[in-house]
């Protein structure tokens, strides 16, 4: 394909991709975060610029339903910012990767999971490359890797044009590119423990070879994540949501931009939402991942299960590795979610809410006070957990 610029690569490559012979689908995780969306589209233009054979094409996939777009106002603003129209983008629901699959046409390439989600293993026998920033799950053989810590998948993708493919950058990849970068560093600090130098050196490379307004990029980007007025719960616990199924339980995975305090100000019946997002995706365990900036930045925890006794176990293992958490009071919560104070047996006081009783136990929130616990980093520590004890 003559490419142009990244707009006209995208509206051409939808138009045309069903009738390629080999369609290599560049796939982002199912959290479908500004990462995951930055990296499988600026690395599927890159790979199609550098692919020789016409029967084959190269197109990035975004893992969700193109309805809920609208959640993920931070994509939103970056596309409008790099003239990118979300019409010209290939989601979920508008590719059968299953009849591909049939027909031996499909290949994978996943950037930002190393790993294929449980929901989409039926794919993972057509995955051919992986780009990503997690912790190697060491789950594929004969499938070309680049897997390195660094604060964000988009660092690795702009470090792979630069040295491969210069020329194809343009101020609208790079933006994407360091946009990306920006947010999931927040702005380059090294306090956040995400950032490393890699991170600095390739978003500052973009930043300073296409004049980009790195203050106002990311300020822009970080109120756009966190405008979420117009959400519902639900609405927000599946903005950010990824699943796994570690040792026997299904867990599901919500990160959070609200302090729970101001949630339960916005929506009282909270506790229900949860109770309703936790049955709709038959969990056995929903780990809700607070994060939010007063003062200074600040983390929550939620567990959430029909196994009381599970969520002490996981709650002491999670202490034992380091993790601080403080159970919130109850009143800090505006008295609307009746929390146990998180320690076993201790019954959860006075009922000050028409929460139904069956959902209080289930319930644990605490503040977390090692903060660099992300989800990436959480992960794997219950991973092991539930795993190694065979929970
Ligand atoms: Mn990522």
């Amino acid at each position: 394909m003559g490419l142009t610029n990244l707009n006209n690569y995208l509206s051409v490559s939808k138009s045309n991709f069903s009738a390629k012979s080999i369609i290599h689908v560049v796939i982002g995780n199912e959290a479908a975060d500004i990462d995951s969306i930055a990296s499988s589209i600026v690395y599927a233009f890159f790979k199609e610029a550098c692919n020789t054979k016409k029967e084959e094409i190269f197109i990035p996939v975004i893992n969700i339903l193109e309805q809920d777009l609208r959640l993920r106002k931070e994509a939103i603003y970056l596309f409008s910012l790099t003239g990118i129209k979300p019409e010209n983008l290939i989601f979920f629901d508008q590719i059968n990767l299953k009849e591909l699959a049939e027909k031996r046409k499909l290949k994978l390439i996943l950037v930002d999971h190393n790993k294929i989600s449980h929901k989409q293993e039926a794919f993972s026998n057509y995955i051919e490359e992986v780009i990503d920033h997690h912790t190697d799950e060491k789950t594929y053989n004969n499938v070309i890797k680049t897997i390195e810590k660094t604060g964000s998948t988009a660092t690795l993708v702009g470090e792979k044009i630069i040295n491969e493919k210069q020329s194809l950058l343009d101020k609208e990849s790079a933006t994407i590119l360091s946009g990306a970068i920006l947010l999931d560093t927040s702005n380059l600090s090294f306090r956040s423990g995400k950032t490393t130098e890699k991170d600095v050196k390739i978003s500052n490379y973009l930043i300073t070879e296409y004049k980009i307004n790195r203050a106002e990029l990311f300020k822009n980007l970080s109120i756009e994540k966190h405008n979420i007025s117009d959400l519902s719960s639900r609405d927000i616990l599946r903005k950010d949501y990824k699943e796994w199924i570690m040792g026997r339980k299904k867990t599901g995975f919500s990160s959070v931009g609200i302090s729970l305090k101001d949630w339960l100000k916005k929506d009282s019946s909270l506790p229900e939402e949860i109770n309703k997002y936790y049955i709709e995706n038959s969990l056995d365990i929903l780990v809700i991942m607070i994060a939010y900036a007063d003062t200074q930045f600040k983390r929550e925890l939620i567990l959430f299960g029909n196994d009381s006794s599970f969520l002490d176990k996981i709650y002491f293992y999670l202490q034992k590795s380091g993790g601080r958490l403080f159970p919130i009071p109850s009143n800090m919560s505006g008295g609307a979610m009746q929390f146990s104070s998180g320690m076993p047996g201790r019954s959860c006081g006075a009922t000050a809410s028409n929460t139904p009783a069956s959902t209080k136990r289930r319930i644990r929130a605490y503040y977390l006070g090692e903060t660099l616990w992300s989800r990436k980093r959480l992960q794997p520590i219950l991973k092991t957990f539930f795993t190694d004890h065979n929970n």
